[in-house]
């Protein structure tokens, strides 16, 4: 594991309750999912960003934090009977499986909450001052709402069964996928106080590695191996969900996910050498297989 990602991993661990009492079963299923491992792709970009454009790790990790709870609290509640239904994430058995559906559902909503209240906290704020922390705030809880993320989910679910043009597709992954991974670089961005030329920048190799990054994972829903994956393939076909792979193929959506990444890659331009982690980042995602 790379030294950035274990970072991510303490600070997660430290902004879980930990007290065993009469709560104990809900802190032990938001605990169960939040550190299951996982890329940690959305945190490590609010770090890359901040960084980059001249702010420190210190003063974005509890919002990169922030951003990986949000990611694992919508995993949570995707899994759920009432939404996709899935027995196993990251190789290991859903929450639900675990600890039963209602506990499920409100650890869901505690690491949503959780998010707001980390970001929050006096000394988050303190460290990047209120307008940037009030900026950055807003940013993700937009991208997390009814106009991002929970608004994809409807036009998923609603899309199931039926056969959608690719405009359809789109908005439901711009939603669903792509809002997270953009507030995550803006966030970066906004709490280092980045120039209009860096946001831009941002922007473009969120929004391309945003679309790469769902159609990699339609891709590897056909071609990928289920063990590597830690969860079952061939899902999207089971529910007759329309993807990238079912409306272009696999040898257009593979052309499409070299495109879009060179897209990301030259973005990065304007920042000179020291993007050169994003630009691995990008590459990374592109050759994945989990
Ligand atoms: C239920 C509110 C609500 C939203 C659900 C994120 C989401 C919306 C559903 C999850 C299912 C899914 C396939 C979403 C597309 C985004 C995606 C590929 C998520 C998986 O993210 P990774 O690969 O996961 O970053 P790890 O395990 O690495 O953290």
């Amino acid at each position: 594991m790379t030294t950035e990602k274990q970072k991510i991993e303490e600070a997660l661990k430290g902004y879980l309750p930990q007290e065993k009492d009469l709560r104990k079963t809900l802190f032990a299923s938001m605990e169960y999912s939040l550190m299951a491992g996982g890329k940690r792709l959305r945190p490590q970009l609010v770090l890359e960003f901040c960084r980059l454009c001249g702010g420190s790790e210190e003063q974005a990790m509890p919002f990169a934090c922030a951003v990986e709870m949000i990611h694992s609290y919508s995993l949570i509640h995707d899994d759920l009977p009432c939404m996709d239904d899935d027995d196993l994430r990251r190789g290991k058995p859903t929450n639900h499986k675990v600890y039963g559906e209602a506990a499920a559902l409100l650890a869901g909503d505690a690491l949503l909450t959780l998010a707001f209240e980390t970001m929050l906290s006096p000394e988050s704020v303190q460290a990047v001052g209120a307008d940037r922390a009030a900026a950055a705030v807003g940013e993700l809880a937009r991208a997390a709402g009814a106009h991002g993320m929970v608004g994809g989910q409807i036009i998923d679910l609603e899309s199931e069964g039926k056969q959608v043009p690719l405009e359809v597709l789109e908005k439901m992954d711009e939603g669903k996928t792509g809002a997270l991974i953009l507030a995550a670089c803006r966030m970066g961005c906004i709490l280092a106080g980045a120039s209009e030329d860096q946001k831009k920048a941002a922007e473009v190799y969120a929004r391309s590695i945003g679309l790469a990054f769902q159609i990699e994972d339609d891709l590897l829903d056909v071609t990928g191996d289920a063990a590597l994956l830690g969860k079952n393939t061939g899902m999207d076909s089971v529910r007759e969900k329309s993807t990238y792979v079912s409306l272009l193929g696999v040898e257009k959506a593979r052309e499409t996910v070299e495109r879009l990444t060179r897209t990301a890659v030259d973005a990065l331009a304007v920042f000179g050498e020291k993007a050169q982690p994003l630009a691995e980042l990008a590459l990374a995602l592109q050759n994945r297989d989990h």
